[in-house]
């Protein structure tokens, strides 16, 4: 999920000099600083790139801005028929900042641990698009454009899927060794139209994604969508490696419903992280527990990918994701040995 972030003094140091968030996203040389500190800090496996979901609308033409202190706004969101009309695949040479601090990041890390590419997923990219900003607790405008004009949403969303695609191929020929599709929304659908409007297009986006990168390698792809639980054997059917869950997901039940054939990745309640260090341990290691030994003797195959099931908060103290991350890791390998006498 998120590393970086204002949780870290050393990311607004950064954020400050750069002016702005855009002006962190779109500064090479800053993206890539900002997205190594939480290494230097933590022994993280896995690194993800600094961006946001918003840059692909904001190459749509739809105008990006975050107000300090505020969320994200769009100047230009989709209201009527002509604006959706309008809308179109963007010109990836305006996110050419994105995959130039893809390598960038590639070479700075230097084989340290491999990086995550991300895009949000068409849904969620659609979300922000029509209500013009952050999350919304009824998301009455992309709602009602769902329920009344259903032919504008599904062209929104066409158009979404063929630039979330093409986004995430351009970061694995830039380097990007995984890739993750942010469906931070999908839960915020009704049953039938979370199946129509969000898992849908995410499967659309996954059957153009290439396999492998230049080199043959393969790269694997990860989907999160929160509050998607009730929907976990239904996007046990998608074309990806990895389900991303939020913490209102029990692993054990959901590994015996998608573990033969998908990796699990979460899912600890970020709010954790305010408790003192003991009690955050003792919540990693629940979340461990929940999923159980990843494979007995030295098996091989889909596991389990430890991580928070939603994004890291301001507030949160660094030191607790330090405990966090020392207990993730000596419990873990603990569960492996005991896997492998047993
Ligand atoms: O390590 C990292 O920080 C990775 C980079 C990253 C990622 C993966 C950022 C930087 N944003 C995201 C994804 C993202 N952005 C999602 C999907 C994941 C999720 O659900 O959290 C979403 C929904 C956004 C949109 C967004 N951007 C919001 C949420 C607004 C809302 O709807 O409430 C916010 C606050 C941002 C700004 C942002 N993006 C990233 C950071 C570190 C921040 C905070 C601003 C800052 O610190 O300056």
């Amino acid at each position: 999920m998120r590393q970086a972030g204002r949780y870290l003094p050393e990311y607004k140091a950064t954020r400050s000099r750069a002016g702005s968030f855009m002006g962190l996203a779109t500064n090479v040389q800053y993206a890539t600083e900002v997205t190594l500190q939480p290494l230097d800090r933590f022994a993280l496996d896995a690194a993800i790139l600094f961006s946001d979901i918003l840059t692909v609308p904001d190459a749509m033409g739809l105008g990006l801005s975050f107000a300090e202190g505020e969320g994200p706004k769009l100047a230009r969101p989709l209201r009527d028929e002509k604006s959706v009309g309008a809308l179109q695949v963007p010109d990836l040479e305006k996110l050419r900042y994105v995959f130039d601090a893809v390598t960038s990041i590639r070479r700075a890390l230097n084989g340290r641990v491999p990086l995550i590419g991300f895009s949000g997923s068409p849904w969620t990219l659609a979300c922000y698009m029509v209500e013009g900003g952050g999350s919304s607790d009824d998301w009455r405008g992309v709602k009602s454009m769902l329920y009344s004009r259903p032919d504008l949403m599904h062209r929104i969303l066409a158009v979404n899927a063929e630039a979330v695609a093409g986004y995430l191929n351009a970061q694995i020929d830039a380097g990007a060794q995984a890739v993750m599709v942010f469906d931070s929304w999908g839960g915020a659908l009704a049953d039938n139209a979370f199946q129509e409007f969000s898992l849908r297009y995410t499967a659309q986006v996954l059957a153009k994604l290439k396999r492998t990168d230049a080199a043959g390698t393969t790269i694997p792809r990860i989907v999160f969508t929160k509050g998607g639980g009730l929907w976990l054997d239904e996007m046990e059917k998608l074309d990806c490696d990895v389900l991303g869950v939020d913490w209102t997901v029990n692993l054990a039940r959901a590994r015996a419903l998608v573990g033969g054939s998908k990796a699990l990745q979460g899912n600890l309640d970020p709010a954790v992280l305010f408790a003192p260090p003991e009690q955050v341990a003792a919540e990693a290691r629940r979340v461990l527990e929940d999923f159980g030994t990843p494979h007995s003797g030295t098996g091989t195959g889909p596991t389990h990918v430890f991580n928070l099931g939603h994004g890291i908060s301001q507030h949160t103290p660094p030191e607790h994701v330090h405990a966090l991350v020392e207990a993730v890791h000596s419990h873990s390998a603990h569960m492996r040995a005991a896997g492998r006498k047993a």
